[in-house]
């Protein structure tokens, strides 16, 4: 027995204890030594010297923190965590009132959500560094974030739907983003009983096109499908571009104890979409106008996030649109479906399936064109599996979910169950080698792995379980990537870096796509917010009844104002900060004594606005909260409360201040002549 056997049965062994549930003993995740025995080595092709770049930026999803990592490759290194559907303390983003209306949805203010898919937008089937789209899993939404700020632009939300996992999916020149919801529900939302599932509920895909120029989306059809759960998806690329797959389980339509109830059958669907038919249809009149109440959320070029609310959408149903939509039969209770580089393969991830199956494109064509079908299911041609399949990948380990390519003939997919990545060969299918993971990988990732052009390299396991890989941190462990050599015929682990929330899914590409092309500071001669105050002299405080907006400057070391009175107990104080700096990394922080919010974080040239409702009367301090210069801690000021009708007036020691005072006094001998 070699020692990577003696390993493998050991590690087989910690499997089964994941596996059953029961505690993993102390040990099983040290055996793994052994294959790092060149451990000097792999430190080497992590090091990245201080001063130096990584190569590649990876953006993993958050999971149910909501947001999104941004990490270096191969360093492992975290840059950036960037709020995209959760409210975020550390700047501000959903607290300020610049970016609240990002929140918005028609169930009201929602500042959380749970995200796992993050999607590069796409020319010619490759990454062209634009934008990243991420999905809200759980009150359905797709955000855009922006490369150049690395900030959330746009969340649209998507009606009919629920549970939007397989999701957002671009196609080849990002012309769509594509989603489809695990759950099905009742669409429209109406009060009917759960045993009316089959009747009831409806599958419902979402094409929204993107806007080529400014990466907007609007939502340009829905499908309506039958009640099943719709779990992930790709677009076609290639000859199969025009195309989009999803997988779905519970085609059995059971609406409780799923574990058992949609385990049920032998082969559930992929659901193959040609949207350019659904583009005709939709064209030809076909879809049906139905009424839909959805939130689209927008940063304009103020700064200030808007909602617009849709009102309806076009539904599409398979019955009136021939061609649209076909099922290919795959084992079992599908998850992951991932179309090769070449545009041919479609590999399913069948969680409880012995095999991995991969379908054929131009087989499938082929099927349409013979009519090879096995039958129908809600009036869908169901094709033969003979008919599209091109192989199996045989005894490729335990619960396969996801697969990626390196662009040189070889897949790789994640085995949940066995915690190991197999890698096997597009040619003839057969395994050629696989490597374990520590513990239960969920996606794998390789840069440009689910592109035309993969960049290769590496292969980045993101795993659900990290017992005994990191110091314990109390009841919850941390979560970890693990990053590993791809360059020759064997994988080899390189790093275990741990991850913020939970990653599903993450996309990279090579840093210098973008790396010079970011924004250093926003332009103060440009800053269209209405409560922008470009210099020293124009700030102000100015009261409208109970209403009071602090118009104030920071820049090092001061705000302007810093001494301000005449506020009341009850008012609705807007402090409307803008940072003076035109300077690269130079942000100030805002913070007020009880404010019940988070701080402003404020970028330079940029205004943000926190609301304050002082409770009780007091003089309340104000701070910079980011460490900005030699004399950050002098950053601060006061502002004085005073009681409900209080006869203190509203006073400032800004420049503006005796001019204002001056024109009041101009307005009221003004006021009182007439
Ligand atoms: Cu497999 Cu949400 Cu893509 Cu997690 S999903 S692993
Ligand atoms: Cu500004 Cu610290």
């Amino acid at each position: 027995m070699s020692r990577t056997t003696v390993f493998r049965s050991r590690h087989a062994a910690c499997l089964a204890l994941l596996v059953s549930g029961a505690v993993v003993a102390a040990g099983c995740g040290r055996a793994n030594a052994g294959r790092l025995g060149e451990a000097g080595d792999a430190a080497e092709r992590v090091y990245v010297a201080p001063g130096k770049y990584d190569e590649f930026y990876a953006f993993l999803s958050g999971g149910f923190d909501g947001q999104v990592g941004v990490y270096g490759l191969p360093s492992g290194r975290l840059l950036k965590h960037v709020p995209v559907f959760s409210q975020s303390a550390e700047n501000g983003w959903g607290y300020s009132e610049q970016t609240k209306a990002m929140m918005n949805t028609s169930y009201g203010f929602v500042p959380w959500d749970d995200a796992h898919h993050p999607q590069l937008s796409q020319t010619a089937g490759v990454p062209d560094g634009r934008w990243l789209f991420i999905n809200g899993n759980n009150t359905p939404r797709i955000a855009r974030l922006d490369l150049i700020r690395f900030e959330t632009e746009e969340i649209l939300e998507l009606p009919n739907s629920a549970g939007n996992h397989s999701s957002p999916f671009l196609t080849e020149n990002s012309e769509y983003v594509v989603a489809g919801g695990r759950f099905s529900v009742p669409a429209p939302q109406r009060d009917v009983s759960i045993d009316d599932y089959k009747n009831a509920f409806s599958g419902m895909l979402t094409f929204a096109k993107v806007d080529s120029a400014t990466g907007h989306m609007a939502i340009a059809f829905q499908i309506r499908m039958p009640a099943f759960d719709y779990d992930l998806s790709h677009a076609g690329k290639g000859p199969s571009h025009g195309w989009s797959f999803f997988t779905s389980y519970n085609s059995e339509e059971g609406n409780t104890k799923l574990e058992v109830n949609a385990s049920q059958k032998d082969k559930d669907y992929i659901a193959a979409i040609n949207w350019k038919q659904a583009e005709q249809c939709v064209a030809q009149g076909k879809a049906k106008m139905e009424p839909a109440r959805y939130a689209h959320n927008v940063i304009g070029e103020d700064g200030i996030a808007r909602t617009d609310w849709g009102s309806s959408v076009k539904v599409l149903a398979p019955a009136d649109c021939p061609g649209l939509v076909y099922f290919l039969p795959t084992p079992k209770s599908p998850h992951g479906v991932d179309v090769d580089p070449s545009g041919e393969f479609i590999v399913a991830g069948g969680k409880l399936a012995a095999l991995i199956p991969v379908h054929s494109f131009s087989k499938m064509q082929k099927a349409i064109a013979d009519k090879a079908f096995a039958g129908e299911d809600h009036g869908i041609p169901v094709l033969k599996y003979e008919a599209t399949i091109a192989g199996e990948v045989q005894n490729p380990g335990l619960g396969p979910l996801h697969t990626e390519f390196d662009g040189k003939g070889n897949a790789y997919t994640s085995m949940f169950l066995s915690s190991e990545i197999v890698k096997w060969s597009l040619k003839d299918f057969k395994v050629l080698d696989r490597a374990p993971t520590y513990y239960s990988i969920g996606h794998l990732m390789i840069p440009g792995g689910a592109t035309r052009h993969p960049y290769g390299r590496y292969v980045l396991a993101m795993n659900k379980i990290t017992k005994d890989r990191y110091l314990p941190t109390g009841p919850e462990l941390t979560q970890s990537a693990q990053l590993y050599d791809i360059s020759g015929d064997r994988m080899k682990l390189l790093l275990d870096f741990p991850t913020i929330g939970e990653p599903h899914y993450a996309q990279a590409l090579p840093a210098s796509m973008i790396k010079d092309r970011q924004l250093k500071m926003y332009n103060l001669a440009t800053n269209q917010d209405p409560y922008v105050a470009k210099n020293e002299r124009l700030t102000r405080v100015e009261r409208k009844g109970s209403v009071v907006h602090v118009l104030m400057t920071s820049v090092r070391s001061h705000f302007m104002p810093d001494k301000i009175e005449g506020i009341q107990v009850g008012d609705s104080v807007y402090f409307h900060v803008t940072n003076l700096e035109q300077d690269w990394d130079v942000p100030h922080g805002f913070a007020v004594l009880g404010a019940n919010n988070a701080e402003l974080l404020i970028m330079p040239g940029q205004t943000r606005t926190l609301v304050w409702v002082p409770s009780r009367v007091g003089v309340y301090p104000f701070y910079c909260t980011d460490f900005c210069s030699a004399l950050h801690q002098e950053m601060q000021g006061y502002i004085r409360v005073s009681a409900k009708g209080s006869a203190v007036a509203v006073k400032w020691n800004s420049p503006s201040y005796h001019e204002a005072e001056e024109h009041e006094a101009v307005e009221a001998a003004e006021h009182e002549t007439k």
